[in-house]
């Protein structure tokens, strides 16, 4: 008998193309077929069948709390009752943006927008104007949203598909960005030393999750910095990922890197679209109406979505969140680490916060030829059992996961002795 995950999936490849709204979505890379979800509720979502899941995508992220957190729904409901979108200001939004400019360090003033995509390329064009440079760099397997100008060799679905880069990017564009490899500190200090005063901007993930996970090497992040401050080019954390994810104080804090420019999304929404991007005041007084860079949306700011924000950015930066989320997180990869090996699985995996990496590979990638060499098929085997066992990890080997709040002891508990079993039958 046909699920109702199948007909909805044939249903809707007939009107949206490969039948959903964002490409890794499709199961594409670990075949099958996508799960229409039809409820979530803390650390569970539900099919179109009915069938329950323990959840480790949390909508890719913005998720932090659970699904439909109590205090988050009731925040839109409210806020959403006196009114939608009003294309005008609105003190909600002076209230996020207060409290995002109050919390980081380098954050002078903040600019909100609807999605991550916006925040990064609304981030470059600014910095190009402020440099008046046109040149980016960006890494290998990092990815920043499908702006043109950042679609060369990504991560996320690019990587998934195998086509790092996409069709439909003028070349005259392309010629702008200067792909690096991530975490190689010599070969950025080379670039910088013969063209740093064409660089406008470097963007980076601080930790890549668009590639699986890759933290950043000892000194990476700091060399960075320093080549930006010496040679006046502006860094931008893409901070869209690992913004109150990683840490109470984002990738940057825990890290200790003040960039220029932030880029931030996910978690800052609570799970309604919202973006951002700040940074000095010297460069953000650069746009429009106050200077020469032009950014705009009609639905920037939305009262809704930034309501939702607000619940999440309070709950998250409140004392020994993130001490409980690391520890959680921590004891997952743990655990699936520990299961791996009693199973005989060549099988690896590390945390950053709430953000987990799961990798056959005998041990944790540093950067993007390592994350391509693990084996990709052993996970996508793994992928299908651990589904079959009610656990739903990101649907492709490239991507990052994520624990929330709501997860409990049980819940991680539950996930390791799935994957115990998995493993087992993945060894046989
Ligand atoms: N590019 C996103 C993950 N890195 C996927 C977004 C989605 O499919 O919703």
């Amino acid at each position: 008998m046909t699920s109702r995950n199948d007909q909805l999936f044939e249903q809707s490849q007939k009107c949206i193309p490969g039948g959903v709204n964002s490409p890794v979505r499709a199961f594409r890379s670990v075949g099958g077929t996508p799960r229409f979800f039809a409820k979530g509720e803390g650390s569970r979502v539900w099919d179109a069948d009915g069938k329950v899941y323990l959840d480790y995508v949390g909508s890719w992220g913005p998720l932090i709390l659970g699904h439909a957190d109590p205090d988050t729904v009731r925040a839109v409901q409210e806020t959403a009752a006196l009114g939608l979108t009003f294309g005008a200001p609105t003190a909600k939004e002076l209230e996020i943006a207060e409290f995002l400019t109050g919390w980081l360090p380098g954050l002078e003033k903040v600019r909100l927008v609807s999605s991550g995509t916006e925040a990064t390329m609304s981030a470059i064009r600014l910095a190009r104007g402020h440099t008046g440079r046109d040149l980016l760099i960006k890494f290998e397997g990092c990815y920043h949203g499908h702006a043109d100008s950042l679609l060369i060799k990504a991560g996320s679905g690019l990587l998934t598909f195998g086509s790092p880069s996409s069709a439909g990017v003028p070349a005259d564009t392309s010629k702008h960005t200067l792909v690096l490899d991530y975490n190689n500190i010599e070969q950025v200090n080379a670039v910088f030393a013969e063209r740093g005063n064409e660089i406008a901007c470097v963007i980076v993930e601080p930790v890549a999750g668009n590639m699986n996970l890759v933290k950043p090497a000892p000194g990476f992040l700091q060399c960075l910095r320093e080549n930006c401050t010496k040679h006046g080019a502006v860094l931008i954390l893409d901070e869209v990922m690992t913004g109150f994810r990683v840490g109470p104080k984002c990738a940057q804090g825990l890290y200790g890197i003040v960039p220029d420019l932030t880029t931030l999304g996910k978690v800052i929404g609570g799970g309604m679209p919202v973006g951002a991007f700040g940074g000095k005041a010297e460069i953000m007084d650069k746009l429009a109406p106050n200077g020469p860079v032009y950014q705009a949306g009609t639905l920037s700011g939305n009262p809704v979505a930034v309501a939702a924000g607000l619940v999440t950015l309070r709950k998250v930066t409140a004392p020994g969140f993130f001490d409980a989320l690391g520890a959680k997180t921590r004891r997952l990869v743990e655990g699936l680490a520990a299961a791996a090996k009693a199973a005989g699985v060549v099988f690896s995996a590390q945390s950053v916060g709430g953000m987990f990496g799961i990798y056959f590979s005998a041990k944790a990638p540093t950067g993007y030829a390592e994350v391509m060499a693990c084996d990709k098929e052993a996970f996508n085997r793994f992928y299908h059992l651990m589904l079959l066992e009610g656990v739903y990890l990101a649907p492709s080997a490239f991507e990052a996961g994520f624990v929330s709040a709501a997860h409990s002891d049980a819940d991680i508990d539950a996930t390791i002795a799935a994957a115990r079993r998995c493993f087992v039958k993945l060894a046989g």
